[in-house]
């Protein structure tokens, strides 16, 4: 916006933009079909911003640009609800959905049928939002029915519940006086899913299921932590309601919509019990593909008048009932505890149950993670257990029933040895999965194999994915070294192998017996060992064997390795399979080049920090080019650094190394250095 307009116009111009955003918001969030693009959006929204922001005294609080901001709140206050929010009674059967049906033509003495609307029953948090003259004012929880929290700042977060009711189009009923709003909060099963794993890499407590997820995100005092929670409501009913009636609840949920509001796609018009007890199945049938989690489906009479006839018994509306969906927690036995090798090696174990369906799926197997997992759970074989699927995911066991534990049921331990290739079974310090030690194990071989042919490991151009899934499946390649006794025979007979290409591929595992020692330590895969910790073995362990029988306390003392890294490869060698393979590589012609011991560099050792900038590379070029000359690249300047290469616009490093009176050189010094180690051959090679 370039110039500012007067106070008239721009009072006209932010109602204009508002009433554009809310029904853009309204197309985008609750129809989920945008009419203009991200960008146009984004101008109408910075226009909306700058005017108010000119005039402050036009702000109000259901403008869209007042979604999010409010300070953090210490304690939520209560809000009363004008009506109670009332439960639902259950039914878990056909029978009983057709005794609740009987129950309410004997109640109203009816011979008929009775109209139903069947909607699916959202697995989230119930609340309640009042719109007073179209404005959202408050937003609650359900509580206790009577009283719930004011979550007002976290509810005006959520995208697609508007802040202010959308003017409806004849014959929809005008924007009502006073309308309560109720309706239930939720979370995508995607979005759940994904919010946990965020939790899980920051190493936050996980959700147990998108139920909680939503109440958890709901609750929150900061409402800007509610604002980044993927949040979302359908509204499936009204409380109070001033200034517009509806005769039936099928209107109710109609003038919702035409109100702006989101009200599920799914729901329907019955014509009796049995319509509704077949919509029921129906949405049962859907389940397992709905984006959201529903545990059942309302039945409710269409007829306001016939509810308002039928009245509440136990602060249950005797006019509807919630069908639920079958459990989907079981109780069942576990027969074994069984234990996978995944991919990368790590074993997993898995409970094998006593089959039982759990939310209308069968279930016989349940993953327990690791064994923190099992141990933290107890779980054992012979155990009564309670298993549940939660949002949608792998079964999980959540808990024993330890009444029911048998007699002797042993505690669960990690096998010592690889069920997949015997190799021995490790953890390694500060992690919680155990590993099969065995290179050559079948579980793992063709990710050991992709990582050993790999560019920047023993780099057989040529053995990409394709291939190594042939050489593994066709039993060509059964350990690493069978990869130097492929014949041009062997390769040819693959699927789409020509000649030609099984020749270049052979010829690119001649090549690979020459190659550098650190590519070759990199190239083993062991754990923790990078391709700089490989140029630091390579350069400490000339001769393979040495480092194959170093010990743990001999490779600490190098600068570069600590007690996890020593102890990851110490424990590699430790196990014969892997040794065998080492050895049968040197024997089939493997030859690795040990780096020239020539004279040492000048950075052999050094620790080198870079800053300002330089000209003739990058940062990155150049940190390489200390490594591979046998210096470490820091990137702060400490009492341990011992060469600071500063270029121009270096700054507070430059003066920290100063202070410490460490030697300061220019980019053309430290090219110069360079120069001279290649010459001479030092460091370790490229
Ligand atoms: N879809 C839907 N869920 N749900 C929950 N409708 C609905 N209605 C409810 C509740 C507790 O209660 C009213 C029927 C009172």
């Amino acid at each position: 916006m370039s110039r500012i307009p007067k106070p008239d116009d721009a009072r006209k111009r932010i109602e204009e933009l508002r009433k554009a955003i809310n029904y853009h918001n309204y197309l985008y969030y609750v129809l989920d079909s945008p009419e203009i693009s991200d960008a146009q959006y984004d101008a109408m929204f910075r226009e909306l911003e700058e005017l108010e922001r000119a005039y402050p005294e036009f702000v109000t609080p259901d403008s869209p640009t007042q979604r999010v901001g409010a300070p953090p709140l210490d304690k939520f206050a209560t809000v009363e609800h004008a009506q109670p929010m009332l439960s639902l009674a259950n039914a878990f059967t056909d029978e009983e959905a057709r005794e609740f049906d009987e129950r309410v033509r004997r109640f109203l003495q009816w011979s008929g049928t009775v109209e139903y609307v069947v909607e699916p029953k959202m697995d989230g948090v119930a609340v309640e939002l009042v719109y007073i003259n179209g404005s959202l004012t408050t937003g609650s929880t359900r509580g206790d029915g009577i009283r719930g929290e004011d979550v007002t700042q976290n509810i005006r977060t959520i995208k697609s519940i508007p802040l202010r009711l959308l003017e409806p189009q004849p014959p929809a009923p005008p924007i009502p006086e006073r309308v309560d709003v109720r309706g239930e909060v939720y979370m995508r099963i995607k979005d759940f899913l994904e919010l946990n794993e965020k939790r899980r890499e920051s190493g936050e407590p996980l959700f147990a299921n998108p139920r909680n997820a939503a109440a958890g995100s709901l609750r929150q005092l900061d409402s800007s932590i509610t604002a980044q929670r993927p949040l979302d409501m359908f509204a499936y009913g009204i409380g109070e309601l001033r200034g517009v009636s509806f005769d039936t609840h099928w209107e109710v949920l109609q003038g919702l919509k035409a109100w702006g509001l989101k009200v599920n796609p799914l729901v329907k018009l019955c014509k009796g019990i049995d319509e509704a007890i077949d919509r029921y199945h129906e949405l049962l049938e859907m389940r397992h593909e709905l984006p959201y989690e529903a545990d059942g489906a309302v039945l409710k009479v269409n007829s306001i008048s016939l509810q308002r006839a039928l009245g509440e018994i136990s602060r249950s509306p005797r006019w509807a009932i919630a069908f639920k969906f079958p459990s989907k927690q079981e109780t069942t036995v576990v027969r074994d505890i069984q234990v996978q090798v995944g991919r990368t090696g790590v074993l997993t174990p898995v409970a094998i149950l006593e089959p039982v369906r759990v939310g209308g799926v069968q279930v016989s197997r349940a993953t327990l993670h690791n064994q923190d997992e099992v141990e933290r759970k107890d779980v054992r074989v012979g155990d009564t257990v309670i298993v549940q699927r939660a949002g949608e995911v792998i079964p999980e066991i959540v808990s024993v029933v330890i009444e029911k534990r048998p007699p002797g049921a042993k505690p669960f331990r990690m096998p010592e040895k690889c069920p997949v290739c015997g190799a021995r079974v490790e953890r390694l310090e500060g992690e919680v999965a155990h590993r099969c030690m065995g290179i050559s194990c079948p579980a793992k071989l063709k990710e050991s194999i992709i990582h050993f042919a790999s560019k920047r490991a023993m780099d057989i151009d040529g053995m990409g994915e394709k291939l190594v899934d042939q050489l593994v499946e066709k039993g060509l390649v059964k350990s690493l070294d069978d990869i130097y006794r492929l014949t041009l025979e062997n390769l040819a007979s693959l699927e789409r192998m020509a000649e030609k290409s099984a020749s270049n591929v052979l010829e690119a595992i001649e090549k690979s017996k020459e190659i550098p020692l650190d590519r070759f330590y990199y190239a083993l895969g062991i754990r923790h060992v990078g391709e700089h910790l490989a140029r630091v073995l390579a350069r400490h362990y000339p001769d393979p064997r040495l480092l194959m029988d170093a010990k743990e306390e001999e490779l600490e003392a190098i600068r570069d390795i600590g007690p996890k890294v020593a102890r990851a490869i110490a424990s590699f060698f430790r196990e014969p399979q892997n040794r065998k393979v080492v050895e049968e590589l040197f024997r089939l012609g493997v030859r690795p080049v040990a780096p020239s011991t020539a004279r040492p560099s000048p950075l052999q050792g050094k620790t080198v920090v870079f800053t300002g900038a330089l000209s003739s590379m990058t940062r990155q070029e150049a940190q390489a080019l200390v490594e591979r000359l046998g210096g470490r690249p820091a990137s702060s300047v400490s009492r341990k650094t011992d060469i600071v290469v500063a270029g121009p616009g270096a700054g507070s490093k430059l003066r920290e190394a100063q202070n410490l009176g460490i030697p300061v050189i220019s980019e053309e010094e430290f090219l110069k250095m360079v120069a001279q180690a290649e010459r001479e051959g030092g460091g370790g090679h490229g």
